[in-house]
């Protein structure tokens, strides 16, 4: 969970894109990695295969300003999508602070949205946490896509927990930037002790 340095005034917070194979997680990075201020961004880290499929994880450093005389820093992470990776998925999770779930809106994905949601509900209660208390957002990704399921359905399919969601398509940006704040307010929401868990 979130780490706070008192001495030297420091949050870091861990942030895990969870969601099935080729929904779009990288890609969400990708894009906050290519349009955000250099100053303010670390590395992208991309473990993956010559496909552009990701292997292990992703990870992005984000510096994401000052918070109470605090400098606040998230760590992005992806898990790989791919049906093998499973143990590397739950890893990932370990010590998560806020999840952002990416969901492929198109309709011969949805069985698989479902399935791996309820994995991440599964590990995040192994770890002692769970899906109702923890920071989640949702992002519904590949809103370009033709025939994509309607909002209300995938939302009624996968958000019984009214958490935020938002339309992306992050191959161009749409909606990325507003999923990542979201998260982030989650998060330290959290971390002032405002939520109820
Ligand atoms: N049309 C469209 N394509 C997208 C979108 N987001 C991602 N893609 C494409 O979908 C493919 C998979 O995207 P990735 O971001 O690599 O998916 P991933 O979830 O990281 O996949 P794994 O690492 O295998 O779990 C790539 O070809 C992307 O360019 C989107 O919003 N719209
Ligand atoms: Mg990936």
């Amino acid at each position: 969970m979130s780490f706070i340095n008192y001495s030297s005034k420091e949050i870091n917070c861990k942030i895990v894109y969870y969601g099935p194979g080729l929904s779009g997680k990288t890609a969400n990075l990708k894009h906050i990695y290519e349009t955000s201020d250099p100053a303010s961004r670390g590395k992208l880290i991309a473990v993956s295969d010559d496909n552009s499929r990701t292997l292990f994880f992703d990870f992005l450093p984000m510096e994401m300003g000052d918070i109470n005389g605090f400098r606040s820093r998230f760590h992005l992470y992806t898990v790989p999508g791919q049906i093998p990776y499973e143990s590397s998925r739950k890893l990932i999770l370990k010590g998560v602070d806020g999840i952002v779930f990416v969901a492929d809106s198109q309709r011969e994905r949805m069985e698989a949205n479902k399935k791996s949601l309820a994995k991440l509900s599964e590990y995040i209660e192994d770890y002692g946490y769970s899906i109702e208390s923890i920071p989640l957002v949702f992002a519904y990704n590949k809103r370009d896509a033709v025939g994509v399921v309607p909002v209300e359905e995938i939302s009624k399919e996968l958000n019984p927990y009214s958490a935020p969601e938002f339309e992306t398509v992050a191959t161009n940006g749409t909606g990325v930037y507003d999923v990542l704040k979201s998260i982030t307010k989650l998060v330290l929401e959290e971390l002032k002790g405002g939520r109820k868990s």
